[in-house]
């Protein structure tokens, strides 16, 4: 919405150089922690409350049956899931729309790192599982898959929830994660932009929580996201010339879109 309107100092020449920066940013950061508890799928007291929720030995060995395409075919349409509700969290972030259609689709191949980001939220630390199905799931739930990738993203959560972020704290840092500029960009001064704002509106949340500190570590864990998002895409090449037929046909076109 256009903020010139009701600004106290409208007008003035240039009524945004007295706007105060930091009433923008509070906004920003606003809008963004309203979008991601509105596209988070679950409280994290919902959460809180299904922990004790396990699967059985017997469910876990229905999985562990099941053929590596079909459990493959079946974690792609629980992810596909997850970075549809990502995909609307983009969406409502202030500037996001106001990218070109393929920045915007450029952007969205990293809704697999806010998806990871996301996963903390449903990660149960005391016992390494993740709320998948309905239930807590343990690696020994996606045995049938390549373990390494699986192995690798548990620690990654278990290293994300180590942190303790707030939700305000995560909605800020799913943001940037999104919009961090990537090379292929059409206009990229553009998605630098909204970029920096983001990273203003974190700075913010964070000095406003006496949590500087954290800004280091949630950068090193961008680094870690990128190595993790592409030793899925990696992985998802393997397996689509492995099962052609099932990546070509079973496969969800969106998954196929972003990340094939
Ligand atoms: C992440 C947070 C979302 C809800 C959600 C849905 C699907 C879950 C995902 C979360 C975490 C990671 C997950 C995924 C389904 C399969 C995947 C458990 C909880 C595991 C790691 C297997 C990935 C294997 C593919 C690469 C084939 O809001």
């Amino acid at each position: 919405h256009d903020m010139m309107g009701i600004h106290p100092y409208s007008g003035l020449e240039d009524p945004y150089s007295l706007y105060p920066h930091s009433l923008r940013n509070i906004e920003l950061c606003a809008s963004i922690v309203r979008s991601h508890r509105e596209t988070s799928q679950y409280r994290v007291e919902e959460l809180q409350a299904l922990r004790w929720k396990l699967f059985s030995r017997e469910e876990i060995q229905a999985y562990q049956s099941k053929s590596v395409d079909e459990m493959w075919q079946h974690c792609a349409i629980r992810l596909t899931d997850a970075v549809q509700f990502v995909v609307e969290f983009a969406k409502h972030i202030p500037g996001f729309r106001m990218l070109s259609q393929n920045d915007q689709i450029a952007l969205l191949k990293t809704s697999m790192e806010v998806v990871l980001v996301r996963m903390s939220r449903f990660f149960n630390t005391e016992n390494n599982t993740v709320f998948f199905d309905g239930k807590f799931a343990g690696t020994e739930v996606f045995k049938s898959l390549c373990g390494d990738l699986i192995a690798a993203v548990f620690d990654f959560a278990h290293g994300m929830c180590a942190l303790k972020l707030t939700e305000q704290q995560i909605a800020l840092f799913s943001a940037l994660v999104l919009i961090n500029a990537r090379p292929c960009l059409e206009d990229r001064s553009k998605v630098q932009r909204v970029q920096r704002s983001v990273e203003s509106g974190l700075t913010h949340i964070l000095h406003r929580d006496n949590q500087e500190s954290l800004i280091h570590k949630l950068y090193q864990k961008m680094g870690v996201l990128r190595s993790l998002c592409s030793l899925h895409m990696e992985k998802l090449h393997w397996f689509s010339q492995r099962y052609p037929l099932t990546a070509h046909s079973l496969f969800p076109p969106l998954y196929k879109e972003l990340f094939a």
